[in-house]
């Protein structure tokens, strides 16, 4: 994104111990992942298995007019020892006159304190650091795709090395690096130079050894060494094409460890642009990313009946709910969950999740079948594969396509269609009439997944059977963790449906009761939604509002729930655009394979009724501006 490199920042951490270092990091990022970084990296620094530091120091700077170098090359020595692994430096390095390593090796104990590396010429083994206490130190460098990307807590020694050793490699004068981790448990060191590219030697040292060092060999006029320093130390450097980590070969003989082969899964899921990772809500910035449609997960209300119900009932409920879990909490809010959807009955889970995996696969089994939308909710997916049950995918939101499957599966012992009632991606909700007359038709029991519906449709927040005026399905399932601020997952139905979940549904039988304060949080949200039958409509409001405005800078979408998805296709492209946004200030996310379709990512707008109309305009107008920048390239 050549518009946005100027506002690249360079983050860097360094921690260290009466004056002894610790551990140190550097990433490129764009302004909005620097506040997040920063987090990352303090506690990277407060977790290394070199010690607790007493001292962390976390810089900002611009990252000017980055170099852009293709990676080395990356290739592997396995070796067996130590011994057998500084053979095989001395091998590599010696093609290039560099013949005086085993004077080098021993040099490595004198790296062991310094924050840089040791600069030595290559012949002659002088030592031409400025500070040999210091050392010369690579800073302004990271690998290119990772100023798009998320960022793993998670230290990264192989890709950070390769990002360094290229960098080095192109300094002038540079001839070869060779260099050990520090890391006690990091045994896997390499050599590189422009002519071997990045050499991993699989064993320097033995694990538990604390040795550690950079050395950097010169060869060239004693004059020019400054601007070979200078390159290494200030010269912004964004590597490009990083190759995935090798995955560990392992000698004849020796057996792999048992969890290389998910490192390398990671490594192509990074490659791809598919990465996720966990990162906390971000301060400060506009979220458009939640499920809290009404704004009450934050409401004093809420918070305040929570909390009398743990301080009453307790922390956790203590056992599951057929054996003594059961509490007040849970018994009110099933009564008042049955009163609000009009049904005879309700049970309710830990997660909604957990809710729709337990329902459909106690509902049927082995011989029975089971259709199900193609953009149903994964919770959904995965109850149908646990219920052993033969599974027909229709497509989505066609009845036709519906009548036609039950048509052919059937008749059978039994036989359940289900949906959701708001598709969670795109917004859109399920043609309900139809679907209950298809049903019927069929012999199918019917059930609808109102996740994304309670709350925000109908008149009155009751769901998908209000805003069409229809009859209830045989199965109103829910959550407690969307517009009604809480959390847990819920089935609305008769009572002898109810009954059968209660004695069949394998994840209300065996995990304990759902937390008694977010039980009556959720009791809080219904009474609340209850006395301002308003709410719902408001965030349906703001909803069309967002698409007007979208419309009006010539992006066309639309919805009828409170979810507006903006299509953009490509997911790299999808995750750039996300990170525009954000340095806007607005907390976007983008949706991609495997949530929705390969090439269909999107960014999914989740509006709240507490979000302000000019939050809504000026969202808007980013969205065009960041998709309008991206079309440029
Ligand atoms: N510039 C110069 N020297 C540095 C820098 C830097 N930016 N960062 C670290 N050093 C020196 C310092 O003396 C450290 O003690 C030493 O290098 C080792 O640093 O393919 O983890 O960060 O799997 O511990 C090699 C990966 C990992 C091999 C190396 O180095 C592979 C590693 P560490
Ligand atoms: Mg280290």
């Amino acid at each position: 994104m050549k518009t946005e490199e100027g506002r690249l920042f360079s983050v860097k951490m360094r921690a260290s111990r009466e004056g002894a270092h610790i551990s140190g990091a550097e990433r490129i990022v764009p302004a909005a992942a620097v506040p997040p970084l920063a987090a990352v990296l303090a506690e990277r620094a407060l977790s290394h298995s070199k010690g607790r530091p007493d001292f962390i120091n976390i810089k900002v700077e611009t990252a000017a007019n980055p170099l852009r170098l293709k990676a080395l090359s990356v290739s592997t020595r396995e070796v067996d020892t130590p011994e057998e692994g500084w053979r095989a430096v001395r091998e590599l390095l010696a093609e290039d006159g560099i013949s005086r390593i085993d004077e080098i090796v021993p040099l490595f104990r004198e790296t062991y304190a310094m924050r840089g590396a040791m600069l030595l010429d290559a012949d002659t083994l002088e030592r031409l650091e400025p500070d040999p206490l210091r050392g010369v130190r690579a800073t302004f460098m990271d690998d290119a795709a990772s100023a798009a990307h998320a960022f793993s807590s998670v230290k990264n020694h192989y890709a950070e090395a390769v990002v360094l050793a290229t960098k080095v490699a192109h300094a002038p004068g540079i001839v070869g690096e060779i260099c050990m981790s520090d890391d006690p448990d990091y045994i896997t060191g390499y050599v590189a130079s422009k002519r071997l590219g990045y050499v991993r030697i699989t064993r320097l040292k033995d694990a538990g050894d604390p040795a550690g060092g950079r050395i950097f060999l010169y060869r060239g006029p004693r004059d020019k060494v400054g601007e070979t320093i200078d390159f290494i130390q200030r010269r912004c450097v964004l590597v490009e094409d990083v190759p995935p980590k090798p995955p560990a070969q392992g000698k004849a003989g020796r057996n792999p460890s048992p969890v290389e082969g998910l490192a390398r899964e990671l490594e192509e899921i990074r490659a791809v642009g598919l990465w996720r990772s966990v990162r906390e809500r971000p301060a400060g910035l506009k979220i458009f990313a939640a499920n809290d449609y009404l704004g009450l997960a934050d409401d004093p209300r809420l918070k305040a009946a929570a909390a009398e119900a743990i301080a009453r009932h307790g922390a956790g409920s203590g056992a599951a709910r057929l054996i003594s879990g059961t509490l007040p909490p849970h018994i009110a809010l099933e009564r008042h969950l049955a009163a609000f959807k009009g049904t005879e009955d309700a049970l309710v889970w830990a997660t909604g999740y957990m809710a729709n995996v337990g329902t459909v696969s106690a509902l049927v089994g082995k011989g029975d079948a089971v259709f199900s939308d193609e953009l149903n909710h994964a919770s959904i997916v995965d109850g149908c594969r646990l219920s052993r049950a033969d599974v027909f995918v229709f497509r989505h939101n066609d009845m036709d396509d519906l009548a036609a499957k039950i048509a052919a599966a059937g008749p059978r012992r039994r036989m359940l269609a289900v949906a959701d009632a708001v598709f969670s991606m795109d917004g859109d909700i399920l043609d309900l009439p139809r679907f209950l007359e298809t049903c019927r038709a069929g012999g199918a029991i019917s059930m609808i997944d109102e996740a994304h519906a309670t709350g925000v449709m109908g008149a009155t927040g009751r769901g998908l059977c209000e805003h069409f005026g229809a009859d209830h399905p045989d199965i109103l399932m829910g959550t407690l963790s969307k517009a009604l601020g809480s959390e847990g997952g819920y089935v609305c139905a008769s009572r002898i449906v109810c009954d059968y979940l209660r004695n069949r549904s394998r994840s209300f039988i065996f995990s304990t009761a759902h937390n008694p304060g977010s039980a009556a949080a959720a009791d809080a949200a219904l009474a609340i939604l209850e006395a301002h039958p308003e709410l719902p409509q408001a965030v349906r409001g703001k909803a069309r509002l967002f698409v007007e405005a979208l419309a009006e800078h010539g992006i066309q979408t639309r919805t009828e729930s409170a979810i507006v998805p903006v299509p953009v296709g490509d997911e790299r492209r999808a995750a750039e655009i996300a990170a525009m946004l954000e340095q806007d200030g607005f907390y976007v996310p983008a949706i991609r394979y495997p949530t929705v379709p390969k090439g269909a990512a999107r960014l999914r707008v989740a509006l709240s009724a507490l979000h302000r109309d000019d939050d809504l305009q000026a969202l808007a107008e980013a969205v065009a501006k960041a998709l309008a920048a991206q079309r440029r390239f």
